[in-house]
């Protein structure tokens, strides 16, 4: 093996071995036994996780896991103290294989075009659209189901603020889909409509999505009482809301199972997503696209698209153009 040149001769100078020169073990230790549990926050290195015995610890991630990222819902192998007392830490020494992971790609900076987990396990996608304040925005929703889709997790869209704008037209546009649709208002101070949200995620693991200021914070806190989520406002004059949840949190739901509140987002980038993929996001069209010419790219200018055809209505037409502003997004 060559020593790194660190530019001197002196052998009292001591440079700490680097990545290389680390042993490898062939075997991995083997932690089939060993304690799990789940994460439940990831704050700046220290990862929330709750026992399967149902203790709540602060952990950190062991080194030999790397750069491998950690990320609420992850089932993860524990060592070190597991009490929870305080100042006593446990370790997270291996991250078990994700049923499901909903992952986003970077769309613009440095990064873009990297994917990466947003959370794992989660079988439910909650995308919540606020019907008015901020104006919604069928793009974004469209960018879900199809990371839906992607994911294997079933969508479930909750369409909130009906208090403030009525429900109709995006019902119309979204209701000959197979998902499931609920909407919830703000009647004074409870949330009319929860509890059929609360029947329908109950037993499951469920993540909720959507811009920023839409309710999911709200929404999580009529779901489960305890929860206590810092909610925020919308700004009047944009319209918009003020990020008021940093990181990712799961809580647990009172019948069973576990809602993730999430921070709100400007997009969500499927750049990871394949144009095949991308179609079977919509499954309205998917049907369709199987009369399409071999090979059809499905594009606007593509030669005899079924998808032309039967894009008769205004309803039919807004959903083929969506599809068709996104296959230029995807890989
Ligand atoms: N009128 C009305 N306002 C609502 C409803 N649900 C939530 N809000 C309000 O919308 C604002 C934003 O709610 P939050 O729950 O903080 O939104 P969020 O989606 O968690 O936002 P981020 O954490 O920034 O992503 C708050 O002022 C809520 O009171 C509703 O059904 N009707
Ligand atoms: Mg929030
Ligand atoms: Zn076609």
């Amino acid at each position: 093996m060559s020593r790194r040149d660190v530019g001197t001769d002196d052998d009292r100078v001591r440079v700490r071995p680097g990545r290389g020169s680390r042993p490898r073990t062939k075997v991995r230790p083997d932690y089939s036994d060993a304690p799990r549990g789940m994460v439940i926050s990831v704050d700046r290195g220290r990862y929330g996780v709750v026992t399967d015995d149902g203790v709540h610890l602060v952990t950190v991630k062991a080194r030999e896991l790397g750069k491998g990222s950690v990320v609420v819902g992850d089932r993860v192998a524990l060592s070190g103290d597991l009490s929870g007392r305080t100042d006593t830490l446990a370790r997270i020494v291996q991250i078990d294989e994700r049923a499901h992971v909903l992952t986003r790609s970077a769309e613009d900076g440095d990064t873009a075009g990297h994917e990466r987990a947003v959370v794992a396990n989660a079988s439910n996608l909650g995308i919540v659209v606020a019907l008015a304040d901020p104006t919604p925005r069928t793009g974004l929703i469209d960018r879900y189901l199809v990371a839906a889709y992607d994911a294997v997790m079933r969508p479930v869209l909750i369409l909130t603020k009906s208090d403030l704008a009525d429900p109709d037209e995006f019902l119309s546009v979204y209701s000959s889909l197979d998902l499931d649709v609920f909407i919830t208002s703000l009647e004074g101070e409870s949330i009319e409509g929860v509890d059929a949200v609360r029947a329908r995620l109950e037993g499951d693991v469920s993540v909720l999505v959507g811009h920023s200021g839409v309710g999911k914070s709200t929404l999580v806190n009529a779901l489960v009482p305890t929860a206590e989520r810092a909610t925020g406002h919308v700004n009047e004059v944009t319209g918009r809301g003020r990020h008021t949840s940093s990181s990712a949190v799961a809580l647990e739901l009172p019948g069973g199972g576990w809602v993730i509140d999430t921070p709100g987002v400007r997009s969500f980038g499927l750049a990871h997503v394949s144009p095949d993929d991308l179609l079977r996001g919509f499954d309205d069209l998917a049907t369709v696209a199987a009369d399409c010419p071999r090979g059809c790219t499905h594009a606007a200018d593509a030669p005899d698209c079924a998808l032309d055809e039967w894009a008769t209505d205004e309803i039919r037409a807004t959903r083929l153009g969506s599809y068709r502003r996104l296959l230029g997004n995807v890989s």
